[in-house]
């Protein structure tokens, strides 16, 4: 038996959320498809957010149906035991324990469903789901609409209607409840911690791949599951790849490195990112241009509160950035023109952040009728200025090419300003110099 990984009386509470929001409607959600690594290995499994989120249930080949104020109202389609199967690949809950731990309605075998979801999507007006996630249960849903179309015998009223299922669950998971909230400082306690041993045992000569080796284990061994994504660690030009994956070359005194990496905790993700130099010491270029970045970012937290529009909020990030091109001679000319042409976006290519929250790019719209929305309170968001000049542009100064800096820190927004859940992370240039490289009885060969 295992323990699930959430308060089911918290699903149960957003459930209560989610049925305020429709009407006469089934909600289906499936479970994230498991994908085969090689022969019979699969890639590591991990739960499908929102499946997660209203029901705690992670095991592969489930699907739950949720039909607000009928009855049942709640039904969630499994595995079954099979003893066999559960030798080799673990326990399962099976029916009966599902239904009993995860305190729904009802309970079936994951090979009823065909049958079963009929009778109850025959009973409701319209259906949300998430087409084309999960390409295993696609194929089900498909024939099911069409099942449900033939049982209405001659209605005339057609197929019904089908919504997209994301961005309504998007809308509830992108307030997050304290619960959530609880969840997330957890995330981003355990991953300051981690960035904080990387700072201490970073030193010339180590690998981008120990450092993340460290950065996973360092998260790991404080509860995370995993991390929330794949982590850079990228050493001097390598920081100007934005997604850089290869985290497989060596680090190099007289270079920064730049790390951005999150850890999972009970399905919450953290992103933090830092930049430091590889040996502890910033030369006079890395700390002339890593201060402008470091005081942007600052002050783009200070304003944020409830109201101020994203849009708004990523436009100051610019016209700073921009300042910044102009004075370290990157760019010439009008301010104005070089946004407008957007001229900036060779040195700062992405925005200033995203949504956070049990996926690093959490769910949730970004506009509302056609517009930026504001800031609210209980929202998840990243702010993360970065500025990076190409190793091989020629036309920006010799010191500065293949310098790339990015400080990342995790923010919730509240009734009257924000929390800053990343804080503690160090950033400022005084403590990451008395930080780095600190770890005494570090052994330098393998
Ligand atoms: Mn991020």
């Amino acid at each position: 038996m295992r323990t699930p990984n959430i308060n089911i009386d918290e699903c149960k509470k957003r459930r209560a959320r989610l049925a305020d929001k429709v009407d006469d409607a089934a909600i289906i959600v499936s479970a994230h498809t498991e994908y085969v690594r090689n022969h019979d290995v699969h890639h590591p499994y991990r739960q499908d957010s929102n499946l997660f989120y209203l029901t705690g249930f992670e095991e592969p080949e489930s699907v739950f149906i949720f039909r607000p104020g009928k009855s049942p109202e709640t039904v969630l389609f499994v595995r079954e035991k099979n003893v066999t199967r559960e030798t080799w690949e673990g326990f399962r809950y099976g029916p009966q324990l599902a239904q009993q731990i995860f305190q729904v309605d009802e309970v079936y075998t994951v090979d009823q469903i065909d049958a079963k979801a009929v009778e109850l999507l025959l009973e409701v007006s319209c259906v949300y789901y998430s087409q084309y996630r999960d390409s295993w249960f696609d194929s089900h849903f498909k024939n099911l609409m069409l099942n449900v179309k033939a049982k209405s015998g001659r209605s005339g009223k057609g197929l019904m209607p089908i919504y997209d299922s994301y961005p309504l669950i998007g809308e509830l998971r992108l307030k997050k409840s304290s619960y959530d909230l609880e969840l997330m400082r957890k995330a981003c306690d355990i991953t300051v911690q981690a960035h904080l041993e990387m700072m201490k045992q970073c030193r010339p000569g180590m690998s981008e791949r120990e450092l993340h080796g460290l950065f996973i284990y360092e998260v790991m061994r404080r509860g995370c599951a995993r991390e929330g994504y794949g982590s850079i660690v990228a050493g001097g030009k390598n920081a100007c790849t934005l997604h850089y994956i290869f985290n497989d070359e060596v680090l190099k005194e007289g270079d920064l490195v730049l790390v951005d990496a999150g850890g999972e905790y009970k399905y919450y993700s953290a992103d933090i990112t830092r930049t430091w130099p590889v040996s502890g010491k910033f030369s006079s270029a890395q700390k002339r241009v890593y201060q402008k970045v470091l005081d942007l970012q600052k002050s783009l937290i200070d304003v944020m509160k409830p109201g101020l529009v994203i849009k708004d909020h990523q436009q100051m990030a610019i016209e700073g950035l921009v300042d910044i091109m102009l004075d370290e001679k990157l760019l010439s000319g009008s301010k104005e023109q070089l946004i407008e042409n957007n001229d900036f976006r060779k040195y700062y290519p992405h925005g200033l952040g995203h949504f956070l929250g049990m996926d690093v790019h959490d769910a949730g719209a970004y506009e509302v009728g056609g517009t930026s929305r504001p800031y609210e309170e209980g929202m998840g968001v990243t702010v993360e200025p970065g500025l990076y000049i190409p190793h091989g542009d020629e036309s920006a100064p010799a010191e500065l090419r293949g310098m790339g800096i990015r400080i990342e820190d995790d923010i919730v927004v509240t009734v009257d300003g924000v929390e800053n859940l990343t804080v503690a992370a160090p950033k400022e240039i005084n403590e990451l110099e008395d930080l780095v490289g600190s770890a005494s009885g570090f052994v330098n060969s393998l």
